[in-house]
C-alpha cells in the first residue's frame, strides 16, 4: 500500500500537470485576441470547478496505464496519462456545473456551487459547455498524431452522450410538479446510475488507459479477446456500487463529510434510499412518504429520514454494501489477464481492485 506521503507527493505531480493544462488553455484563449477579463474570467471558473475533488477518476487513468505496463511511466508517458486523467476531471467538472443548476443543489466540494457565486448565475451554462470543450482541446494537443487518436474522440463523444441519456431519465423521473413514487422502481434506478455515472466515472478512466497501451478496439480475430467489454462488464456494476453510496450519503453523510449538502428527498429523486424505503415501508409508513417526499419543505424533508431510520434504510446499506463487495470481487478474479497484441501490457486485475479498495466503505 502507498504511504500518505506517497499518495501526496502522487496528486502533486499529477497536480502540476493540471496548471501546465489551464495555462495552454489560457493562452489560447489569448492568441484568439479574448480581453483580460475573459482570461480572468475563464481560470477562475476552471480553478473553481476542476482540480477541487478527490481527482480518483483522473488520478485512476494515470495508475491505470503504469498497471497495465507493469512499469513506470517515463515523462512523456506520464504526462500524457496525466492529460487524458485532466480531460476526465474537466468532463466531470463540465457534468457537475450542470447537474449543479439542474438540482438546485447548494454546496459543492464545501464551497457554494458555481451557479451560486456572485457574477455568475446562468453564466454557469456556457461555463460548462467551455469546460466540456476544453476536453478536445488539450487531446487535440497532445494526441492528433497518434493513430488512437480517434478512438479517443471517439470514447470521449460515447461516454458524454450516455451520461447526457442518464442525466435526463434521473431528471425526468423526478419531476418537480407531480410527485408519484409508484414510478420509481430499483429497475429505473439502476438504468439511471448505469448510465448518469458508471460509464463515466469508471469505464472511461480505464478504456483511456486501455487506448494509451494499445489494446485494440476493434477484434482482430472472432476468437480474440474484447478487452473492452471485459472492462465494462466489471467496471459497470463497480459504478452502481459507488452511485448508491452517492445516494446513501446523500441522505445519511453530514455536508462537512460529502462537501455538499444533500437535496435528493427535496428533488423527488429516485434515489436508493427511497426505493429500498418504499419496499419496506407499511401502509402507514408509505402514506407519509407519498405525502412528504419530493416537497421543497425542510420538515417534509424531516418526516422522510424518520422513515427511511425507521424502515432501518442504514443496515440494509451496510447489508448491500457488503454484498456488493463480495459480488465485485468475485467478478473481478473472473477476468483473464491477457496481454495486447504487441505483447507490451497486460489487462490487470488490479486496475480494478484499485477502484474497489479507494471506494470500500467510503464516507466522503
Ligand atoms: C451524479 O448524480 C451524476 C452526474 C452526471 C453529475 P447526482 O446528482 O447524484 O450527483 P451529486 O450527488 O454529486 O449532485
Ligand atoms: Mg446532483
Ligand atoms: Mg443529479
Ligand atoms: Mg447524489
Amino acid at each position: 500500500m502507498a504511504s500518505a506521503k506517497d499518495k501526496a507527493a502522487a496528486r502533486k505531480r499529477f497536480e502540476d500537470v493540471y496548471t501546465a493544462v489551464r495555462d495552454q488553455l489560457l493562452s489560447q484563449f489569448e492568441e484568439h485576441g479574448m480581453p483580460g477579463e475573459a482570461i480572468e474570467y475563464y481560470r477562475r471558473s476552471m480553478d473553481y470547478n476542476v482540480p477541487g475533488g478527490k481527482l480518483n477518476r483522473g488520478l485512476s487513468v494515470v495508475d491505470s496505464v503504469a498497471i497495465f505496463k507493469g512499469r513506470e511511466l517515463n515523462e512523456e508517458e506520464y504526462t500524457k496519462a496525466a492529460v487524458l486523467g485532466w480531460a476526465v476531471e474537466f468532463l466531470q467538472a463540465y457534468f457537475l456545473v450542470s447537474d449543479d443548476m439542474m438540482d438546485s443543489s447548494i454546496t459543492r466540494r464545501g464551497q457554494p456551487c458555481w451557479y451560486r457565486v456572485e457574477g455568475v448565475g446562468l453564466i454557469a451554462i456556457n461555463d460548462s459547455l467551455l469546460l466540456e470543450g476544453a476536453i478536445y482541446q488539450m487531446v487535440r494537443k497532445h494526441f492528433k498524431g497518434e493513430a488512437y487518436y480517434v478512438d479517443l474522440l471517439d470514447l470521449f463523444h460515447e461516454v458524454s452522450y450516455k451520461t447526457e441519456m442518464g442525466q435526463l431519465v434521473d431528471l425526468i423521473t423526478a419531476p418537480e410538479d407531480k410527485v408519484d413514487l409508484s414510478k420509481f422502481s430499483l429497475e429505473r434506478h439502476k438504468l439511471i446510475v448505469i448510465y448518469k455515472t458508471a460509464i463515466y466515472s469508471f469505464y472511461l478512466p480505464v478504456a483511456l488507459a486501455m487506448l494509451v497501451c494499445g489494446f485494440p478496439v476493434e477484434k482482430a480475430s472472432p476468437t480474440a479477446p474484447d478487452y473492452y467489454k471485459l472492462a465494462l462488464d466489471v467496471l459497470v456494476p463497480l459504478g452502481e456500487y459507488f452511485q448508491i453510496q452517492d445516494d446513501y450519503l446523500d441522505y445519511a453523510g453530514t455536508p462537512e463529510q460529502i462537501g455538499k449538502i444533500g437535496t435528493d428527498i427535496l428533488d423527488n429523486k429516485c434515489s436508493w434510499c427511497i426505493n429500498t424505503a418504499l419496499a419496506l415501508a407499511t401502509p402507514e409508513q408509505r402514506a407519509v412518504l407519498d405525502a412528504n417526499y419530493g416537497r421543497k419543505d425542510a420538515d417534509a424533508e424531516r418526516k422522510v429520514k424518520e422513515i427511511f431510520k425507521a424502515v432501518d434504510v442504514d443496515g440494509h446499506y451496510q447489508e448491500y454494501e457488503e454484498s456488493a463487495y463480495q459480488r465485485i470481487n468475485a467478478l473481478i478474479e473472473k477476468v483473464p489477464e491477457v496481454q495486447n497484441a504487441a505483447g507490451d501490457a497486460v489487462l490487470r486485475r488490479d486496475v480494478f481492485r484499485k477502484f474497489v479498495e479507494k471506494i470500500y466503505k467510503r464516507t466522503k
